[in-house]
């Protein structure tokens, strides 16, 4: 136990006592200030008001039991995408496994169609439009339709304030430079990519650009960018002592996302193992593929340092599959881009060993928002104020808890002459959906509960609901509308 004193500045108090619970030594600040007082009265003072600490088990080492929080999301994986989800010609042991020892939600969903929407909504835990990212952010300024707004909290930024260790390891794709690069918005760690896509998954570029970092320091690492990922994370787990803080990781893949660019081995290995595979499935099942065999090492590292125990492991996807790489979203409608469900449900699996029951299933409805306060609520850690997402915990530890939200939104933006800079939407309340998947398109209602695939447009027979959920529609598109989207204008332009 040291005690130190010390007369230095300190803002808004004039005298401060703190506790700071190193792992090696306890250490106390006082600061005694403007009281006048000798520094041996207030020594006894401090002395005697802390005297009960030296006898309680806190003057004692006591470890962190707090859980690690490693959220693994996969880029544009369908629901259906996995073996362990229905995928017949698909070989995914590791994720298999994992699906095995936690919960499988039959009924996630990610908050938008497209990546960036969802990872904004993933890390804030908010709806995207409301932190100024209702579409795509990309390195063309004309075609880029999001800007991460600077006075948003990130959830990470509470994490690490609660004193847990925060990296990312993977893509970003919230911002390509300050004040939006992930050191700057809540990570104490990054190593990974920048950009929204690859041009290729070996040299790593975007429109000529070189996206991956360390830190904020520009490299060039030579591999797959799977394989690499998968090094990084492993690497990151082996550096986290037993004594140390608990960690968040958030790993983001870049596969199984366009080109579809797997190892020429892990294709060869797929062609042999299904015959009559068309080329187009065969690249998509191998580049998931091998992205399951980087998840099965970073499980193994977390066993193998005796992390796994006290670790939630969450694996999801950003949005549904892209259908003309050769996506399988099960029978669902539509695919990535879409706000029909293959373009927004995805895979959700959550692991907690002792605490969520290996081999469980639940059709209770989340969405990608709802996953850090979720975990956040297991770990103790207290969120930002005005989340729109919420906590699923106890569905996660067996306990019944009434729906998360009455309506759910789904919003996309998007430029091209598909769009025009306009943005589709939905709007979920109980079996009811409400949706325009075009800017040009007019409404349609479907029943979910009796028509999954929605195969069946009721715009016609329920006027009243369409009514009442367009309303309900416009009020969120408003909400959005008190974010800007697009960076300030330069001063000498406006
Ligand atoms: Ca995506």
């Amino acid at each position: 136990m040291t005690v130190l004193l010390t007369g230095r500045q300190v803002p808004d108090s004039t005298v401060t006592a703190g506790l700071i619970a190193s792992w090696r030594a306890p250490l106390v600040f006082v600061t005694a200030e403007r009281f006048g007082m000798p520094y041996t009265a207030w020594t006894i003072v401090v002395l005697c008001l802390l005297l009960p600490l030296f006898c309680s088990p806190l003057t004692t080492t006591a470890a962190d039991t707090r859980p690690n929080l490693v959220v693994i999301l996969a880029d544009d994986l369908g629901a259906a995408d996995l073996q362990c989800c229905g995928a017949p010609d698909m070989r995914t042991p590791a994720l298999n496994q994992l699906f095995a020892a936690g919960m499988k939600f039959r009924n996630a969903y990610a908050n938008s169609p497209v990546c960036s929407p969802t990872r904004a909504a993933l890390l804030s835990g908010r709806y995207p439009e409301t932190t100024g990212v209702p579409g795509v952010i990309r390195t063309d300024a004309a075609d880029s339709w999001g800007y991460l707004s600077p006075t948003v909290e990130l959830l990470p930024v509470a994490a690490r304030k609660a004193g847990y260790h925060t990296a990312i390891i993977g893509k970003w794709h919230l911002g390509l430079a300050p004040p939006n690069t992930p050191l700057e918005r809540g990570f104490d760690h990054f190593h990974g990519f920048l950009g929204d896509m690859m041009d290729d998954y070996y040299t790593h570029r975007r429109h000529d650009h070189n996206y991956m970092r360390l830190e904020q320091a520009e490299i060039d690492p030579a591999g797959h960018a799977t394989d690499l990922f998968a090094d990084w994370a492993v690497q990151f787990l082996n550096h986290q002592r037993k004594d140390a803080p608990p960690f968040f990781l958030y790993l983001a893949w870049n596969a199984p996302h366009t080109p579809i660019q797997p190892p020429a081995e892990w294709l060869d290995r797929v062609r042999q193992r299904e015959p009559g595979i068309s080329d187009k499935r065969a690249g998509l099942v191998a580049l998931i593929e091998h992205m399951d065999s980087g998840i099965g090492r970073v499980i193994s590292a977390l066993q193998a340092n005796g992390q796994w125990e006290n670790t939630i492991v969450v694996f999801t996807s950003d949005n549904g599959g892209q259908l003309d790489v050769g996506a399988g979203n099960g029978q669902l409608r539509d695919g990535k881009q879409s706000v029909y469900e293959g373009g927004l449900k995805v895979p959700l699996c959550i692991t907690w060993p002792g605490r969520i029951q290996a081999g469980s299933q639940t059709d209770f409805s989340v969405m990608s928002m709802d996953i850090l306060p979720t975990l956040f609520a297991a770990a103790g850690v207290a969120p930002a104020n005005g989340l729109d997402g919420r906590s699923f915990l106890p569905t996660l530890l067996g306990e019944q808890q009434p729906e998360l939200r009455t309506q759910w939104f789904f919003t996309r933006r998007e430029g091209g002459l598909r769009y025009g800079g306009k943005t589709i939407e939905a709007v979920r309340e109980g079996p009811w959906k409400l949706l325009q998947n075009s800017p040009f398109a007019p409404l349609e209602l479907y029943n979910l509960q009796q028509d999954p695939l929605e195969s069946q447009n009721l715009v016609e027979k329920h006027p009243a609901i369409v009514n009442r959920l367009n309303a309900a529609l416009r009020r969120h598109l408003q909400r959005g509308g008190a974010v800007p989207w697009q960076p300030p204008m330069p001063a000498d332009s406006q």
